[in-house]
């Protein structure tokens, strides 16, 4: 029997095309331009792996596409709208991850509240010797009371991280979950106007784009601290560096942003932000466990018409 033809998108984990080349026919098409397939090889795909974007229209052109893996537990970049009225699964890649970006989620806070980025730098430029002791931080984890933004797989390993701290911690979702005792804020509005730390971890929705705004940002006040893990989607860079700059709240940690890779260049020359690549689940043996499910969903369905991850969106029918 012919082996099944997976298409394979974007900068794909090479983990991905090592467990897949011997059961599977691999199509690859060059990273970062338009696909390109001709007729018989639009017809031949079955399955598609992806780290990144998928468009209506290429599952539209794919007549017997059956289902898309998707690298990475947020899946916005696939439009399941589009898959699931052409009956086609999609997965993606949750729990594996959740405690590597959980714990990213707080160097991230302590590395924006203590500037430790900063005192490495000055002792790495000699100045420590030179100068002295680098400058106390003028802000602390002490006494803060964090307000998560998002409290699902991610969000409730955050909290679970923040208890040993001894901060206060509240949420905001739009339902109350059960069996958890941090405070519970029904709007964002009120979270924000309780808490002086905001911890981002919600997918990127219609719901979600650029909830966090100026005037979201004004509620946390001037010790106000934000951290985004989430999607970059979800914050109004224009007001966030605003705000910044102003002392509308006093320092931000950002692993996510609207456009990635770029980054406004506005919020280099600030001092009161932390920056990273998008790296809350870059670790080895984790990125490893997200291809490992990847492959496993594919394999599944190809084995024995049963998916381990499918996103909620999705038709689960049997083949
Ligand atoms: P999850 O388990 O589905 O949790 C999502 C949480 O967000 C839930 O508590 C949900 O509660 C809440 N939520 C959804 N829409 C909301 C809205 N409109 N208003 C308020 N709350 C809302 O997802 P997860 O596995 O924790 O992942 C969350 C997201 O993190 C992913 O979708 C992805 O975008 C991002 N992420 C980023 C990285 C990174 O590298 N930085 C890594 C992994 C994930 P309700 O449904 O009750 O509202
Ligand atoms: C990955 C993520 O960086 O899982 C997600 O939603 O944002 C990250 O874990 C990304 O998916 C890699 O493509």
């Amino acid at each position: 029997m012919s082996k099944p033809v997976i298409l394979l998108l974007g900068k794909i984990h090479p983990r991905v095309v090592e467990r897949l080349q011997d059961g599977f026919h691999l199509l690859r098409t060059p990273p970062g331009q338009p696909v390109v397939l001709s007729e018989d090889e639009a017809s031949s795909v079955r399955g598609i792996a992806v780290a990144g974007v998928v468009p209506g229209a290429l599952i539209d052109s794919l007549p017997n596409l059956e289902i898309i893996a998707n690298f990475g537990v947020g899946y916005d970049g696939v439009d399941v709208a589009a898959a699931s009225r052409r009956n086609v699964i999609v997965t993606n890649t949750p729990d594996v991850l959740d405690d590597e970006v959980a714990d990213t989620t707080i160097a991230l806070l302590l590395n924006t509240l203590r500037r430790f980025h900063s005192a490495e730098t000055y002792l790495r430029e000699g100045r420590w010797e030179k100068e002295g002791p680098f400058a106390l931080s003028p802000l602390s984890l002490r006494g803060r009371h964090v307000g998560l933004y998002g409290l699902g797989r991610i969000g409730g390993e955050i909290a679970s991280r923040l208890r040993p701290f001894k901060v206060k911690i509240g949420y905001h979702t739009r339902s109350q979950k059960s069996g958890v005792d941090y405070d519970y804020y029904p709007t964002l509005e009120a979270l924000a106007e309780a808490v002086d730390t905001l911890i981002c971890i919600v997918p990127k929705t219609a719901e979600t784009h650029k909830a966090i705004n100026a005037d979201i940002l004004k509620r946390l006040g001037p010790e106000g601290v934000l951290i985004n893990v989430g999607r970059g989607w979800s914050v109004d860079e224009d007001d966030l560096m605003a705000a910044l700059k102003a002392g509308t709240i006093a320092a931000a940690g950002l692993d996510v942003f609207y456009e990635e890779p770029k980054v406004p260049a506005g919020f280099f020359d600030l001092p009161n932000v932390s920056l990273l690549p998008h790296v809350a689940s870059a670790s080895v043996v984790t990125r490893n466990a997200m291809a490992d499910l990847v492959v496993d969903n594919l394999i599944g369905w190809f084995e024995s018409g049963t998916v381990k991850t499918p996103v909620p969106e999705t038709p689960v029918a049997k083949k």
